[in-house]
């Protein structure tokens, strides 16, 4: 037992070592460009990594299932009081272990199994888990979807208050994957209000600015607001929920016992430091610089010739329609990976390709930001990312490409422990 316990990874499984290996490696010498990815603190893996991976703590601080639980509340009352410190709102639920959990126990909280829900329509930005008939969210409620207009790319507020009245969903969702654009909360809320709907915004993809100051907050007009823990807010892979002081005892009995059993004390322990670190003031430099780089990186990929959609961002993250130059998403995101740049296919509005193929791809600079990348290296980049569309059938060129990618990425460390290439035979 006791040689069990001490065993190292690389001794005790020499093929998971291997993996976590060669993904230190890629993570380390590629530019990670995917829009909802981003590098955590060494403080965070730590916490994510500790013991509290052992511990049951079903219920709440001070209220658990399971002796043992003194130092487990005190890391959930970090990660709670640090999140309202954070975003306001009256009341917050740390538990969820994702998004869509998050989301399924906000539906949950104030809606009825075959309620109709109101979501943004995954292909024009908005997310599985906001009625896509294959997501629970699609099986369990009645489906209706808002789009953004077709001249402008933006959403289609007018639409969206005549479906509302049209459909009278119980719920109305605000939030996506894939918007570049602001919001319009309080239009939204007007509109869910005018209905009789329950206003929740699932800001996943933008907490970490909403966190960082660049960015408004869905959080005073929402009566739930929902969110992952590690997109632009650069915590551990995880969720969260922010709900009015009345839904709060419906939104945690719809957490635990409702979708969950045992949070996972070291993930809300990881929680609790990265929302420590959001707090501080480098934060908000990096917020800011993630907002700068990519409107930087989308004004130099129209430069190079490149029709963005809704013709910018401002936020993280854009679409790039390379379908209009005759390259579909998934060769792009395929030639990109080739030379270094991780990004994704993805639809654009309107797309007149199916999902695996997609002619768009979405580009986000979170976690090169976190690399400390600015202005120049993005400039850089739209440079890469012409030329390795351009020369998509070249792998010697590709592979060029892949080296000074490489170079660049070399230049801004990212954790200390990284492991040598020998280690891991490459
Ligand atoms: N899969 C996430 C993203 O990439 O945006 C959303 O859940």
């Amino acid at each position: 037992m006791t040689d069990r316990i001490s065993l190292t990874l690389a001794q005790a499984d020499p093929d998971v070592a291997a993996a976590v290996d060669h993904e230190i490696l890629r993570q380390h010498e590629g530019l990670e460009m995917i829009a909802s990815e981003n590098f955590v603190s060494e403080a965070v893996l730590e916490a994510a990594g500790s013991i509290f991976t052992n511990k049951y703590a079903e219920g709440y601080p001070g209220r658990r299932y399971y002796g043992g639980c003194e130092y487990a509340d005190v890391v959930e009352n970090l990660a709670r009081d640090r999140a309202r410190q954070i975003f306001g709102g009256d009341h917050v639920n740390v538990q969820p272990h994702s998004g869509s959990q998050a989301n399924a126990s906000a539906y949950a909280a104030v809606l009825q199994p075959g309620d109709t829900i109101l979501g943004l329509d995954l292909s024009h930005g908005g997310h599985l888990t906001h009625g896509h008939r294959l997501s629970f969210s699609g099986k369990l409620y009645r489906p209706t979807f808002y789009q953004v207009r077709r001249d402008t790319e933006l959403i289609d507020y007018d639409e969206l208050e005549a479906i509302a009245e049209r459909e009278k969903p119980k719920a109305i969702i605000g939030g996506g994957s894939a918007y570049p654009r602001l919001w319009d909360f309080a239009r939204m809320r007007q509109i869910a209000d005018k209905v009789g709907a329950v206003y929740i915004f699932d800001m996943a993809h933008i907490a970490g600015l909403v966190a960082g100051g660049v960015h408004p907050s869905p959080v005073p007009h929402a009566q739930i607001t929902t969110t992952t823990t590690h997109k632009t807010l650069r915590g551990p892979r995880a969720g969260l929920i922010l709900c009015e002081q009345a839904l709060a005892a419906a939104v945690d009995k719809a957490v635990f016992p409702g979708q969950q059993g045992g949070p996972l004390v070291h993930i809300v322990a990881a929680k609790a430091v990265a929302f420590g670190e959001a707090l501080r003031p480098e934060f908000r430099t990096y917020a800011a610089q993630t907002v700068a780089n990519a409107k930087v990186l989308a004004a130099a990929l129209q430069q190079a010739g490149f029709r963005i959609v809704s013709g910018g961002t401002d936020n993280h993250l854009m679409l790039v329609d390379v379908f209009e130059k005759g390259i579909l998403g998934s060769e792009a995101e395929l030639a990109l990976g080739k030379a270094g740049i991780t990004v994704n296919k993805n639809t654009i509005p309107y797309d007149t390709n199916p999902p695996l193929k997609a002619s768009g791809i979405r580009v986000g600079t979170p976690a090169l930001t976190t690399r400390g990348m600015k202005e120049p290296e993005m400039r850089q980049i739209a440079v890469w990312i012409a030329k390795a569309l351009d020369q998509r059938n070249d792998d010697a060129a590709l592979e060029r490409i892949r080296g000074e990618v490489a170079e660049l990425a070399s230049r801004f460390p990212l954790y200390a422990w990284r492991r040598a290439p020998v280690a891991v035979g490459v």
